[in-house]
């Protein structure tokens, strides 16, 4: 059936209205029920051995464009709605996001599907269905206050199954039931994203706000994901939603498994696991558990095979990230594992007397990532400098006992969404000028380079950011009512609000040039700083730099002497679908963490790729990038990771003596509490952050502040030589292609999974 036919017979049975006529909530509806019927028709992607990517976090952000755009229907579609007087962009906003991840962690699963089944490999994600997902954040009282985000409707894209597992915890048993949702390739077959709910789940628990009764498991233990701090982590809950996750993950494996008629012996040739960070650590006793309990294994063999399995993925070096639990806890939760893991961990202690790679400590708690290492047959990091942290100070201790294991795998992006979909206009750019291979072959971006020259082309390409930059400006007068100046520089940093990101090195940025302007020192051309970031509700400094960045807007915003210079914009819960309007609009890519604190990063792939100029350390992938772009096309700045490490070590750092000894650096941190600051918002907040950078600054922040600046301030100085700017903008396009979630798949397919 043509597919105007089939929208007509939706739109026709479903409102009896024609397309033109239905309001663009019912017109969403039924291009959602098209859409899923023409997933339908896709073949299911199989073959004898199938990957199982476990993760707490699937990031998953809004469905329709991506679906259309891998069904290859998008333009057809589109102009199908066009000529009825219609627009799929209006009809997209009528979407619900849905917030099942906190960052990049849950991105990078999101495009990990998109790739596995774009590259036409056999695997499943496993994850739960959080009714209310991450926070909903809104700003009130210049203070980030949390509400629960409903996304889940009478028509999405989850399918109800039939099936249901028991989950058994310490004090009570519960049900489980499977939702599932459609992962489509780029032109490929179907695999599957399994998410667990549970049976008597009950939204009602949740009063006002994000509060609820953390003691009713069996009614809340799926109605929201847990912030990435770790403040909370020492809930209760936390466990329990991951053993619940895991329990169903390796129920519904083994079950499949058994289904297609497979001896379980050979487990681990014809499955492999992905553990997506710690959380899903506790798959690796739960599967020993079935198997000895259940199937009849010996433990020798149980052991044997699940670590054959099971491979493991580190997201973070943050000592305080990695998770132990106290055994009490686990024992309160699961007693069911406490004997396999007291076996796992005795194993080790035999063979091995080293306190740092024991599994149960001193002090009882459970290092999970230490069951991982010992009981899984691959440890990766990241981005190469990550994984070299990882081998040589880290983990160092395990790469001695199993140096084989450990290996490295740069994260990537998927580029359906972040460049075919997110910039269409771009995208149709380089599909006449460089063919439409790159859509395939990401590394065939490197053609544009023969266009290095070309002014068509590189007037083109900036045409298109002016173009990108309006188009957000709208959406921003509109959203958070603030007007944007298009000619004006965009400068952006968006991601998870915390202290090793250094958003307060930024804000510290926006306080010298607001002063420098107050003083008569006018920059050639306005600037606009864009934020956008959720900080975990525990997780008060960072709640406080919120706070502050809200202050700076206020401030700066409404002072005639600076406002039409300069612009400060903290844009209100900050997701996918937000990202996908900022990153195209993008001049300059924050990428300013801590070196050595942030594994990887996957926002400052996604800037480069539509042509934003990075502004970052060396830390994660901005090392690669730079290594690909060259010292002409990325602003490098700040101490490098081994410098750090050095003062971590030594413990030598006295954030002080750096405000003491600059001017500049004193001047911005006294601002925070400076007579306009404390008019403008609270002082209890601001206060606290003010003693943080003075007292402690654990991360850093005015060590490498002045360096920042004297960079930051070259790279608006080169932005007016736009030959170069443009020139640098195609080259950062050009080499992006290195990081297509496609080239990381089949990494991981190579070296670790081995599918085919
Ligand atoms: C742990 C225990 C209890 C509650 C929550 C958590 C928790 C949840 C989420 C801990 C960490 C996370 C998320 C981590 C994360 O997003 N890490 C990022 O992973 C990206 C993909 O590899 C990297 O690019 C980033 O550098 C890394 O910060």
């Amino acid at each position: 059936m043509s597919l105007e036919k089939q929208l007509q017979e939706l739109t026709e049975g479903k409102y009896k209205k024609s397309i033109k006529d239905c309001t663009d909530a019912q017109l969403y509806d039924c291009v959602l029920q098209l859409t899923k019927e023409r997933i339908s028709d896709r073949a299911e992607i199989s073959g004898k051995k199938k990957v199982y990517y476990i993760s707490m976090e699937f990031l998953i952000g809004k469905l329709l464009s991506n679906n259309l755009i891998n069904l290859g229907i998008y333009e057809e579609l589109s102009q199908i709605l066009k000529k009825n007087g219609r627009d799929l962009a209006a009809i997209e906003e009528a979407e619900p996001e849905p917030s099942l991840g906190n960052g990049g962690l849950g991105r990078l699963a999101a495009c990990f599907l998109d790739s596995i089944a774009t590259l036409g490999l056999p695997g499943d994600g496993i994850g739960l269905n959080y009714h209310f997902g991450l926070f909903r954040q809104v700003f009130q009282d210049k203070l980030q206050k949390a509400e629960k985000n409903e996304w889940i409707e009478e028509n999405s894209w989850l399918k109800k199954t039939d099936t249901k597992f028991e989950v058994c915890f310490g004090n009570r048993k519960v049900t489980s039931v499977l939702y599932d949702m459609d992962v489509i390739g780029y032109e490929n077959g179907r695999n599957t994203l399994h998410l667990f709910d549970l049976e008597s789940v009950d939204e009602s628990l949740v009063k006002k706000g994000i509060d609820f009764d953390k003691k009713r498991i069996d009614k809340n233990l799926t109605l929201f994901l847990y912030p990435d701090d770790s403040d909370e982590a020492g809930n209760l809950l936390r466990i329990y939603q991951e053993y619940f996750m895991v329990s169903n993950g390796a129920q519904y494996i083994v079950r499949e498994l058994k289904k297609k008629g497979r001896n379980l012996h050979h487990m681990d040739q014809y499955v492999a696991i992905q553990i997506n960070d710690t959380h899903p650590t506790l798959v690796i006793p739960e599967l020993i558990r079935i198997l000895t309990w259940e199937e009849g294994f010996t433990i020798e063999d149980a052991v044997r095979v699940v670590s054959r399995t099971c491979a493991y993925t580190n997201h973070t070096i943050l000592a305080e990230a990695l998770e132990t639990w106290p055994l009490a806890y686990i024992e309160q939760v699961v007693p069911q594992l406490v004997p396999i893991i007291k076996e796992l961990s005795a194993r080790v202690a035999k063979k091995y007397r080293d306190p740092r790679v024991q599994i149960i400590d001193a002090d009882k708690r459970v290092h999970m990532a230490h069951i991982d290492i010992h009981y899984g047959y691959s440890v990766n990091g990241v981005a190469a400098i990550h994984t070299d942290i990882l081998k040589e100070t880290e983990l160092h201790h395990f790469y001695e006992i199993y140096p084989e294991k450990f290996n490295n795998k740069t994260n990537g992006i998927t580029f359906r969404r972040w460049l075919l979909s997110c910039n269409r206009e771009l995208s149709a750019l380089l599909t006449e000028t460089i063919g439409e291979g790159y859509k395939k072959d990401a590394k065939e971006l490197e053609k544009l380079l023969e266009w290095a020259d070309d002014p068509k082309v590189l007037d083109a390409i900036e045409g298109i950011k002016m173009q990108k930059k309006k188009a957000l400006a709208a959406y921003i007068r509109e959203k958070e009512g603030i007007e944007l100046d298009p000619d004006s520089i965009f400068d952006i940093q968006v991601k998870r609000l915390h202290e090793y990101k250094r958003q307060q090195m930024n804000a510290l940025y926006i306080i010298h040039k607001y002063l420098e302007i107050k003083g008569g020192k006018k920059p050639v051309r306005p600037i606009t700083f864009l934020f956008g970031a959720k900080a975990a509700p525990a997780y008060v400094i960072a709640r406080d730099i919120i706070h502050l960045l809200l202050v700076l807007s206020d401030i700066v915003n409404h002072d005639p002497d600076v406002s039409p210079y300069m612009k400060v914009v903290m844009v209100e819960n900050y997701n996918v679908s937000y990202a996908e309007k900022l990153i195209p609009a993008c001049d300059i890519s924050e990428q300013i963490s801590l070196a050595s604190k942030e594994a990887s990063g996957t926002g400052n792939m996604k800037f480069m790729l539509n042509g934003a100029v990075t502004l970052g350390t060396s830390d994660g992938a901005n090392v690669e990038i730079h290594q690909l772009v060259g010292d002409d096309n990325i602003y490098i700045f700040g101490k490098k990771s081994d410098v750090v490490i050095e003062h971590y070590a030594k413990a030598d750092y006295v954030s002080k003596n750096y405000y003491k000894k600059s001017p500049v650096i004193r001047q911005a941190v006294d601002f925070i509490v400076g007579k306009q600051a404390l008019k403008a918002g609270h002082k209890e907040n601001l206060e606290r952050l003010y003693k943080e950078l003075l007292n402690k600054d654990w991360f850093m922040t005015l060590l490498d502040l002045e360096d920042y600046i004297k960079v930051k301030d070259r790279m608006l100085a080169d932005y007016e030589d736009r030959e170069k700017w443009k020139r640098m903008m195609l080259v950062n396009i050009a080499k992006a292609g290195f990081f297509s979630s496609d080239r990381t798949i089949e990494e991981y397919n190579r070296d670790i999974w081995k599918l085919k």
